[in-house]
Parts: structure tokens; sequence; C-alpha cells
């Protein structure tokens, strides 16, 4: 499964994360990096989801940045030569997920290009780097997320401005419109986040569509189909450093658990 890891570079740590962070990271820039399949879509980020359960490391790659993300992701990092030394792993320190939530990051080529980093319940600690960068314009639970926080954001314990963002339209396809992801979230009549199975189907439909027939709102290839722009988006964000190939080793992944 090849990966594109996003670097969405701290802003400003939640208060709990800064206390932690404080003094441990030798004056290098903090990323949250996330692993997309879908780097087309990253015009239309509105957030970014950790879940509240999960340990991250925040790892050196370097003398001038260090990444967060699982331990898992960083030791399959190392190995792909992303860190300085390669299949050495430098961990500077460990956090919970609940304590990232309300950081503000960078959104990479997002139209709202700062972002604030919120909880997901079905988030897995096995797959890609742990940090789920959230398109709910195209993304069933992404979109399903946003909506169960924005309804109890007092349960969910989030400021209800780190959730107000609104779904950007950035795909347009020929069965669901400009915005695929709540479209089919009313069709297959999701309720919220917990609905996995029926998430599942939406997800299957939305990459098909969206693959085989979306076609780019926005963005340098606006009207170009979305299996030409993938491609070239991913180079664009290479190149301007601001994401890096990240692989996950066959058979280790679990994707697609329903
Ligand atoms: C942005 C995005 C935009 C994504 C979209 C999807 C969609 P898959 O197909 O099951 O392998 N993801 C990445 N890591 C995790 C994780 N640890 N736990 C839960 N979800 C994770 O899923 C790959 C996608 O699942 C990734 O691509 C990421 O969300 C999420 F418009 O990144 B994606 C129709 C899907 N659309």
């Amino acid at each position: 499964q090849e990966y594109t890891a996003v670097k969405m570079e701290v802003v400003d740590w939640s208060p709990t994360a800064a206390s932690e962070i404080e003094g441990k990271v030798g004056g290098r820039k903090v990323y949250l990096v996330a692993a997309t399949l879908r780097p087309e879509t990253m015009y239309g980020q509105t957030n970014c989801f950790v879940g509240t359960a999960i340990k991250y490391g925040v790892f050196a790659a370097n003398d001038k940045e260090a990444y967060l993300c699982t331990s898992r992701a960083a030791r399959n990092m190392a190995f792909q030569g992303v860190f300085s030394e390669r299949g050495k792993v430098e961990q500077l320190l460990e956090i919970d997920g609940s304590k990232l939530v309300g950081t503000k990051i960078k959104a990479p080529f997002g139209i709202n290009p700062e972002v604030y980093v919120l909880p997901m319940e079905n988030v897995l600690a096995t797959k890609g780097t742990g940090v789920v960068t959230s398109v709910p314009s195209d993304s069933p639970d992404d979109y399903a997320t946003l909506v169960d926080l924005r309804k109890k954001a007092e349960f969910y314990k989030i400021d209800p401005k780190w959730a107000s963002i609104d779904p950007v339209p950035v795909i347009t396809t020929p069965a669901y419109g400009d915005m695929t992801a709540p479209a089919l979230v009313k069709q297959l009549k999701i309720n919220s986040q917990k609905d996995i199975k029926q998430l599942a189907e939406a997800k299957e439909l939305a990459y098909k569509e969206g693959f085989y027939n979306g076609k780019m709102l926005v963005g340098e290839f606006k009207g170009e189909s979305v299996q030409d722009a993938k491609v070239k988006v991913r180079s664009a964000m290479i190149e301007a450093g601001l994401a890096f190939a990240y692989a996950e080793p066959e058979g280790l992944v679990i994707s697609r658990s329903a």
C-alpha cells in the first residue's frame, strides 16, 4: 500500500501537549504526519483526526524536523530512508492522542491553510501513521465524524470552534455532485461514525466514483480528471517538501476492516 505522507506543521500546541513537548524536541519543527491514499483531495482539508486512546511518539527526522506518528509508522519510515540515518529511530517523547486535541496545524495545499486536531473513534493504530487528515467533502468517515463532533461538542470535549470549518467542494462526479461524502452519507442513511458497515460501503463507492469519474474543481489541476491529478498533486506536494512517500509492508496492512 503506497501512501502519501502529508506533513502538517504544528502552529500552536494545545495547552496539554505544550507542557509535554516543552524542552524535548531540541528546537526542531514538529509535524503531524498523516497517511493518505487521496493526495488530490488535500485542497479540502478541514481538520485532522487522532485516536484519543492511541499513544503517539515524536521522532527526530533530522536536526531540523521531527515527525509525530505511531512508533510502528516511525519504524517503517526509518527503513524507507525517511530519517537521516537509515534504520535508526530516535524517539524524543511519547504523548497520548487525547492531549493533542485542540492543536492547531498547517494543512498543506489546503484552501483552509490552518486546521485543528480533533478526536475520531475509528482511527486504527495499525494502519498508516495513526494520524488522519480530514476531507469531509470526499471521505464519508470524515464527514460523519465531523457531524458527530458538531452535534456533541461537549461529549467529545472539544471547543466547537475547532470543528467549525465547513466541507470544501474539491471534486465533482456525475453520481454525487460536488460533495460526494455528504451525498453518500445521506443516501446510505448513515447517522454517525459508529455506522461502521455502511461507512465501509460508502467509502468503497466514493473511491470508485471519485477515481473513475471525478473531475477537479479547484487547485493547479482544476478541470482535469482525478486519475490525472492524483499523481500530479502528489508530486507537487513532495517537490514542495510538504509530503513524502510512505509504504506499508503488504500483509501487515489492516484495511477495510468491515
Ligand atoms: C484523506 C482522504 C480523503 C482519505 C478522502 C480518504 C478519502 P483504506 O482505503 O481503508 O486503506 N486513514 C489513514 N490512516 C488511517 C487510520 N490509521 N485509521 C483510520 N483511517 C485511516 O483507507 C485509507 C484512508 O483512510 C486514508 O485516505 C485516510 O483517509 C484514512 F476523500 O486521507 B484518506 C473515499 C475515501 N476518501
